[in-house]
């Protein structure tokens, strides 16, 4: 039910997908290959401007697309069709609206928050070719072009929306390289980037790498992953622990601490931020669960969001 597209198209609904004919809104501020060009890589030039608008101070990526002050889910559904459920307070998703066409070519789409600056949230999209686009919403469910941002991202194993991972009051970026590598994009504030740096080894055996902000409630934004127990077998399962793990950010665009804050989170196929201090999770039954973290060390009774969502590429 809540998956079906509507009949009708909003406007802003033919969203070109591909880099062909697009704009590139920001050609100053496209990373040349992350991997092999790290630090180097970011733009010398890329200008650097004021926020027009403050990034919630130490929350996850903005995830309310349509300006109700509620997060809300973005996915993507079987033809490419880009749709947006919108959150409520306390209860299930509503119904998905068609916001979007053309996103089967993305292999990994994510919220980043507001990057390009102009106090609405945007999306990240990475094509099979290893180019990554931004998508600026428009704060009202709809969007207002995109451009490319980056190429040579095909790879990275995991790439997030970080919140403002590094207290500089931008939305960043954290991406983890097929030798677990975890490199820190932080963003300019003004669609660009600034110089990244590595901050981890060791990620590539964690699982649903998130960010929803400050979990642990010291003030700097945090990131979530899950890690699953050893197995001996011919392929690696979820095992006894599947430990939900916090990595608590610095502030200062490293981590203080690592520990875990959950476990049993053995039957999730996604786990994503959804919201400041919220994550949400799937099952296999396609059962959305929402979770709150209350405190320091408590979270509230996980809420069903919403349900048959098996067939839908969820936006994390
Ligand atoms: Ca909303
Ligand atoms: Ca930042
Ligand atoms: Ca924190």
């Amino acid at each position: 039910m809540p998956h079906r597209p509507p009949s009708t198209v909003p406007r802003f609904a033919r969203l070109l997908a591909t880099g062909a004919g697009a704009a590139l809104l920001f050609t100053t501020a496209i990373t040349g290959p992350p991997a092999s060009a790290m630090p180097a890589a970011a733009p010398a030039t890329a200008p650097v401007r004021p926020m027009m608008a403050p990034q919630v101070p130490n929350g996850g990526p903005d995830r309310d697309f349509d300006g109700d002050g509620v997060a809300d889910v973005l996915a993507i559904g079987g033809t490419g069709e880009l749709l947006l459920y919108r959150g409520t307070e306390a209860g299930p998703l509503r119904a998905g609206t068609r916001v979007g066409n053309g996103w089967a070519n993305f292999d990994l789409v994510f919220a980043v928050g507001d990057f390009s600056g102009d106090g609405r949230p945007d999306v990240m999209a990475r094509d099979l070719g290893g180019d990554l686009f931004l998508y600026r919403g428009d704060g009202n469910g709809g969007w207002l072009g995109g451009g490319r941002v980056g190429y040579g991202w095909q790879g990275f194993t995991a790439i997030l929306g970080a919140g403002d991972f590094n207290g500089d009051g931008t939305s960043d970026v954290i991406g983890r390289d097929a030798s677990g590598r975890l490199l820190l994009y932080p963003g300019n504030g003004a669609g660009g980037w600034l110089p990244p740096t590595q901050i981890g080894s060791g990620w590539g055996r964690l699982k649903f790498l998130s960010a929803a902000g400050d979990m642990d409630f010291d003030g700097a934004a945090d990131v979530l992953a899950v890690a699953y127990g050893e197995v001996e077998g011919p392929a690696p399962g979820c095992g006894s622990g599947a430990d939900l793990l916090l990595y608590s950010g610095s502030g200062r665009g490293g981590f203080a601490r690592s520990g875990a804050i959950g476990s049993g989170w053995c039957p999730f196929n996604t786990v994503m931020g959804g919201g400041d201090r919220v994550l949400i999770t799937r099952d296999a039954s396609g059962t959305l669960l929402r979770y709150v973290r209350t405190g320091p060390a408590s979270w509230a009774s996980p809420v069903v969001v919403g349900t048959g969502w098996s067939n839908l590429r969820i936006v994390t």
